[in-house]
């Protein structure tokens, strides 16, 4: 990744009905999963043009033309709406052949332009931006809300089934293939004691209590592209895993990320906790743009996925350190047992502010 193959990237832009010479490259550092690239193209003549050329993760997404039918489908059916939004959805260059990636030595690349002043953050201290960010990933649902969801791919399947994540995190534990389990029994014993917590939503989606709606199922502040002065929300990103899926899980996803006191991989958990302003905010914003959809289960079980997401993902994170990162990028030796150990500290931040949360949720959704 950090090696720029630059004849390979300009192989890639050969597919798309650009000229020009690459004249920059630069990696951009803050998804776990693909690896993306700034790119410069100067053309003979005219200006340049600055793109985000991203190669897709075919170990993560195994049928990477599904990622690209899905994205294709949202395109098409945002096109179909007369109606303007204030937030818009990233979309995909075509190639010369007219699909919206390009395979090049067996491997899927997608290409598009570069949203100008734009500019993403990881780490939020000004809560007034979150209200606009809730309302964009509000909004991003109920633009979506009359997408039939058979025409959509589950690109992961059982991405956010919680019970089904939490049974491989033990099964890893169980296998224990590079011998890390001993060091981080007392992280383990977090997972068992919450388990049962953690699955009420997956059972109740299961048992049809709460209703599955097309979700983006990746909501970190960091899928939104901001205004670089004025901090609105430009685009939402990162559709990969766009799909069926709970409204709860993508509020809970916001909010496990954007209302952390600190950053999601804070090694020093003393700084590490739920920002009730951030939250509120956040919470305000996604409801106000539900308004009208949800129904009072969805309602009331929002606080419970921000709980549930924050338990599923430290799992994630604990279960890839004991098989010895193969899913998430790492940065630095035990970096996904520090992602994890970070995440459960917001759980557990969040499991004492249960009652303060709920009554957000409710205060938010009645006005
Ligand atoms: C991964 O790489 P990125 O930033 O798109 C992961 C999400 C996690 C997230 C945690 C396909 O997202 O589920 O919440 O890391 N994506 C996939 O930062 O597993
Ligand atoms: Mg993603």
């Amino acid at each position: 990744m950090n090696n720029i193959n630059l004849e390979l990237l300009s192989q890639v832009i050969g597919h798309y009905p650009l000229q020009g010479t690459i004249s920059e490259a630069s990696p951009c550092v803050n998804g776990h999963i693909n690896d993306t690239y700034r790119i410069n193209l100067r053309p003979t003549s005219g200006p340049n043009h600055e793109l985000i050329l991203q190669r897709i993760n075919d170990h993560v997404f195994v049928e990477p033309e599904k990622v690209m039918h899905n994205i294709q489908e949202i395109a098409a059916h945002l096109r179909q709406k007369d109606s303007s939004y204030d937030c818009d959805i990233i979309s995909f260059i075509h190639t010369k052949t007219g699909r919206n990636y390009a395979v090049v030595n067996d491997q899927y690349w997608r290409l598009c332009h570069y949203v100008p002043n734009s500019i993403t953050y990881d780490f939020v201290e000004d809560s007034s931006l979150l209200y606009s960010a809730g309302y964009a990933f509000g909004q991003f649902q109920s633009i979506l809300a009359d997408l039939p969801m058979d025409q959509l791919h589950e690109t992961i399947p059982d991405f956010h089934n919680t019970r089904k994540r939490l049974d491989a995190f033990f099964a890893m534990v169980d296998k224990d293939p590079h011998g890390r389990v001993n060091d981080v029994q007392e992280d383990i014993a977090f997972f068992a004691e919450h388990r049962e917590l953690a699955c009420q939503l997956t059972n109740m989606q299961e048992a049809w209590i709460l209703p599955l709606r097309v979700t983006h199922n990746d909501t970190k502040y960091n899928n939104i592209l901001m205004h670089e002065t004025t901090g609105e929300p430009l685009c939402v990103i990162d559709l990969d895993t766009v799909m069926p899926g709970l409204p709860a899980h993508d509020f809970g996803d916001a909010i496990r990320f954007a209302a952390n006191t600190a950053v999601e991989d804070e090694p020093d958990l003393s700084k590490v906790g739920l920002n009730m302003d951030n939250y509120r905010e956040f919470t305000r914003g996604f409801l106000k743009a539900c308004s009208g959809f949800l129904t009072d289960k969805e309602i009331e079980t929002m606080a419970l996925g921000a709980i549930t997401i924050t338990i599923e993902l430290a799992s994630r994170f604990l279960a890839d350190h004991i098989d010895g990162d193969n899913y998430f990028k790492i940065h630095r030796p035990n970096h996904n047992l520090e992602r994890a150990r970070c995440q459960v500290a917001l759980a557990k931040d969040m499991l004492a502010k249960y009652d303060q949360m709920q009554q957000i949720v409710m205060e938010s959704a009645q006005v």
